[in-house]
């Protein structure tokens, strides 16, 4: 496995590189490395939403569809306390034209540090068009990358579909796949407001981290971390 030079983002033995790919990091960098000798738990909620600030990027092309999904979407935002009316603080909404231009706008938006999360809403049909599958791969690898490179939650909520009643039944008809992506970025929005002390700590360096059982054999000289036993 090849190492990249260019580190995006440290989260405790994982690095993120430029390219979107994850490596773990060097065995002196993992042996210097601080943890707790307590293991935690962390996970995101559905509660602390008082001051989340969310954007919402949407794109117009098949708004039939993307209107029952912002629809959905928030109203599971209103269920979970936000304020998503369009004088809100919370919720700020940025239209673009297709799903095509949905990652650009995400990637700014992540970057300008204003936001907990961005959902992105589109709709592809297959049915529709030819170059179906160029869009959503594009798309999908994008608002990856708007995610990876930010380290912001960049949610996926562009939905794919076969056909147009196969999407209306993501969109409402059967259920609302807006909710889901609503709830994502709820759910990634407070878990990364846990994980970005950590990564302050990993930054500022930390002590010796206290070594686990079986550890000490296991990266012995030549040893791989595939190899350790945890
Ligand atoms: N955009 C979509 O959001 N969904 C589609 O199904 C779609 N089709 O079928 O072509 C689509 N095309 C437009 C595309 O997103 C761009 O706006 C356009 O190519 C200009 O860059």
């Amino acid at each position: 496995m090849g190492s990249c030079r260019t580190i995006l983002l440290k989260v405790g033995w994982q690095e993120v590189c430029q390219d979107g790919r994850v490596q773990l990091c060097s065995l002196e960098e993992a042996a210097s490395f601080s943890w707790s000798s307590k293991m935690a738990v962390y996970e995101g909620n559905f509660t602390q939403t008082g001051d989340l600030r969310l954007a919402i990027v949407i794109s117009r092309f098949n708004d039939l569809i993307v209107g029952k999904l912002l629809e959905g979407c928030q109203d599971a935002l209103r269920r979970h306390g936000l304020d998503v009316s369009p004088e809100s603080r919370q919720v700020d909404y940025y239209w673009v034209p297709g799903s095509f231009e949905v990652p650009l706008v995400a990637h700014q938006l992540a970057q300008s540090r204003r936001y907990d999360a961005i959902i992105c809403l589109g709709a592809v049909i297959r049915g529709q068009t030819p170059h179906f599958d160029y869009v959503s791969a594009e798309v999908a690898k994008g608002i990856a990358a708007a995610g990876f490179r930010t380290g912001v939650p960049v949610i996926f909520g562009i939905l794919t579909a076969d056909t147009l009643q196969q999407a209306l039944e993501r969109a409402g008809i059967k259920n609302n796949k807006g909710w889901e992506y609503a709830m994502t970025a709820l759910e990634m929005a407070t878990l990364m407001r846990q994980v970005a002390p950590l990564l302050q700590e990993s930054r500022n360096g930390a002590g010796p981290r206290p070594p686990l059982p079986g550890a000490a054999e296991a990266l012995q000289a030549g040893a791989s971390w595939e190899s350790a036993a945890y």
